[in-house]
């Protein structure tokens, strides 16, 4: 079936999670939606007030343009736009236009009566940002520790909050983040290279089949995970990236305060070193 034949066939109304046939159209080639609607709204009025922000602020350079959140001193509270009010409405913006986003995803997923994995993938992004502006702060009684909104700023405030902790390698969540990381670029290197080798030959050769993929890896390393298990094993490590991301981040202050290299003294005190 043509794509575009395709598309209208399964064009139809329904699957929304709010608001019934409110919203449930497309204009071109994207369907809108509530949370159509609600991602445009949150993310131009985040757009808007980033370029406020940076309309006060002493340069327009992009590598310098940052929109800090407010002081420790402010705590949980709200604080004044120009003293990280801006941040903190900005990050309400942010939040409501990924969530929307994800949102959308779903209905869209519910539409053609596919699995929720590409929304459950892009949550786990979202669960990493939120862990950062909001759960974080939360724990540590201020929304000062939250990262600020600008290029060299947020390099400045990793590398600061890292420092803090003397050597953020350290941190054996992040050792697991920084490995599903590089795992998941392994795993997409593997398999982008073994599918163009397949289904993108020479000319004059032609197209290969699945069974050729399988043999190539069971003549390698004599196993294949096979063409639906290199997904699986794709979507696994690439959601374990992210989560260990949040885990390393949201145990450092509230559970952890002190420089990660100490935190393993506990295998250095084990009793068979006795
Ligand atoms: C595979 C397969 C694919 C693939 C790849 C493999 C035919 C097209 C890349 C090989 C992958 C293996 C052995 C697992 C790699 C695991 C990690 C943790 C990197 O067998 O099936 O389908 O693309």
């Amino acid at each position: 079936m043509a794509v575009l034949s395709f598309e209208r066939k399964y064009r139809v109304r329904g699957g929304t999670l709010i608001g019934g046939d409110l919203f449930d159209f497309w204009i071109g080639p994207f369907y809108v939606g509530f949370f159509g609607v609600t991602t445009i709204f949150f993310a131009a009025l985040g757009t808007a007030l980033i370029l406020y922000g940076a309309a006060i602020g002493p340069t327009w350079n992009p590598w310098l343009i940052n929109i800090a959140p407010p002081d420790i001193s402010y705590g949980l509270a709200l604080a004044p736009l120009k003293e990280g009010g801006l941040w903190q409405i900005i990050t309400i913006c942010a939040l409501g236009a990924f969530i929307s986003w994800a949102l959308r995803e779903v209905e869209i997923c519910r539409k053609l009566g596919m699995g929720y994995h590409v929304p459950a993938a892009f949550g786990m992004a979202i669960l990493a940002y939120t862990t950062l502006v909001v759960f974080r702060p939360l724990l540590m009684g201020a929304w000062g520790y939250g990262f600020p909104y600008g290029i060299f700023p947020h390099l400045d405030w990793v590398s600061n909050t890292g420092y803090q902790y003397l050597h953020f390698h350290y941190n054996p969540a992040h050792m697991l983040a920084v490995s599903f990381f590089f795992t998941t670029t392994l795993a997409l290197g593997l398999h982008g290279a073994l599918v163009l080798s397949a289904v993108n030959p020479a000319k004059g050769e032609t197209v290969k089949s699945p069974e050729y993929e399988d043999t190539f890896f069971r003549d390698l390393i004599g196993y294949s995970v096979g063409t639906l298990g290199i997904h699986r094993v794709g979507l696994l490590l690439a959601m374990n990236a992210g989560f260990w991301s949040a885990v390393c981040i949201i145990i450092s202050g509230p559970f952890w305060s002190r420089g990660w290299p100490e935190w393993w003294t506990w295998w250095l005190n084990l009793p068979i070193w006795r």
